[in-house]
């Protein structure tokens, strides 16, 4: 796009105000693979610490000014307290991801889980998140579920699938009249034969039956290798099921990696499905939260560089003259449509996010501007003693 494209430029800015990106507790936890955890300097010892770097992240970017907590590992006495000091540092709280995942109990599922008990058990653990949504003011309540199994023969795959519903119904009917469930899928991971929730079809299945608070939330890490994401954000769109986004980015199966760092023109191709479906807008109710682990560099400067990712996809997507590929397509001028498209992937739209940010008052590199904060020094210095935050903690 030319410097003299004003009116392009603006309504691209303007677009671009109004993107909110939530940054997820754990990501700025340690983090690992099932060899090993490194532990790094100034890592969080407790969830106000966690928001307290969330709310650097939006500081520098403007845009991440809800950060999402994962109970058990963001418990606290007193979630309107922690909702509090988020406010108080210009944050909210955002969704509450269940884990039902580490429990000794769940070694062969959770709400699937053939023991009735079990069962029960974390059914009521998901009835807890909705009531810490309550007390946070959340609107979202993301559940994954980690069952299945790993032999065939195993376990009845068709009963399961009864269980499951059960459970969603329960805890559909105590949502409040704002609030929703995100249902997550993924293929596989711990279980290795069966999951119950490994696709997107089964999760909008569930979601259908349920209702209109139920719907579906993709992790862009949880697909067979060469799955289209964005025909099913364009689908799930399109019938009014999508909830939201779990980005990260992957080379080999759930790598969890930076967003846009594994394939970026993966990330503008689902944007331009979110742009053309006109769901950008908070009002349409999307929620772009990252779900990521920083195991081996710097956790806050790669969460910046993650939001910047997104909004540099998004900016390419928005470039995209409509008009002209509208045209094509009724042509069926096939490189002409193809053209369209790469003509805004290949723009480089760093300079106008930088100008956005200064109409913003912000620093237009956010990455610099938190080399030069002086914040990585302080915390290092200041949460020297104490339990780091993890995964387990
Ligand atoms: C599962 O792999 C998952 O994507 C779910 O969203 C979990 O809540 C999250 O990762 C834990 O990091
Ligand atoms: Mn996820």
């Amino acid at each position: 796009m030319s410097q003299s494209d004003a009116p392009a430029r603006e309504r691209v800015k303007q677009a671009l105000r109004t993107q909110r990106i939530e940054t997820p507790s754990w990501a700025y936890a340690n983090s690992g693979t099932r060899f090993k955890v490194f532990p790094q300097e100034g890592v969080p010892r407790d969830p106000y610490e966690k928001i307290a770097d969330a709310a650097v992240v939006h500081r520098l970017t403007g845009a991440a000014p809800t950060v999402a907590l994962h109970i058990p590992w963001d418990r606290v006495d007193d979630y309107a307290d922690l909702a509090k000091h988020a406010t108080d540092l210009g944050m909210g709280l955002g969704a509450i991801n269940s884990n039902v995942f580490q429990d000794p109990d769940y070694m062969l599922g959770s709400v699937t889980n053939p023991d009735p008990r079990v069962r029960r058990k974390a059914t009521d653990h998901l009835l807890e998140c909705v009531d810490i949504m309550d007390a946070t003011g959340s609107r979202d309540l993301k559940l994954w579920f980690s069952d299945g199994t790993n032999y065939p023969g195993q376990d009845d795959i068709r009963a399961r699938q009864d269980r499951l519903a059960t459970a969603l119904r329960e805890v559909y009917d105590r949502l409040g009249p704002n609030q929703r469930i995100l249902l997550e899928y993924k293929l596989f991971e711990p279980a290795f034969y069966t999951t119950d929730v490994p696709d997107w079809g089964t999760a909008y299945a569930h979601c259908l039956e349920l209702g209109p608070k139920a719907q579906v939330v993709i992790d862009t890490g949880h697909h067979a290798p060469g799955t289209n994401i964005e025909f099913i954000v364009a689908f799930l769109l399109r019938v009014g099921k999508l909830g939201g986004f779990d980005f990260n980015s992957r080379f080999y199966a759930d790598d969890d990696l930076m967003v846009g760092s594994a394939d970026p023109f993966q990330l503008f191709r689902i944007m331009y499905e979110i742009v053309r479906g006109d769901a950008l807008r908070p009002e349409a109710g999307i929620a772009f939260m990252l779900d990521q682990c920083h195991n081996i560099e710097p956790k806050i400067p790669a969460i910046i560089r993650s939001v910047l990712n997104v909004q540099e996809a998004t900016a390419k997507a928005l470039l995209v003259d409509a008009g002209a590929l509208a045209a094509a397509q009724q042509a069926g001028d096939v490189l002409g449509a193809n053209a369209a498209l790469m003509d805004a992937y290949n723009s480089d739209v760093r300079p106008l996010l930088a100008e956005l940010r200064a109409d913003l008052g912000l620093d237009p590199d956010p990455m610099a501007a938190y080399a030069r904060s002086g914040y990585f020094e302080r915390i290092r210095a200041e949460r020297a003693g104490g339990q780091q935050a993890g995964w387990g903690a």
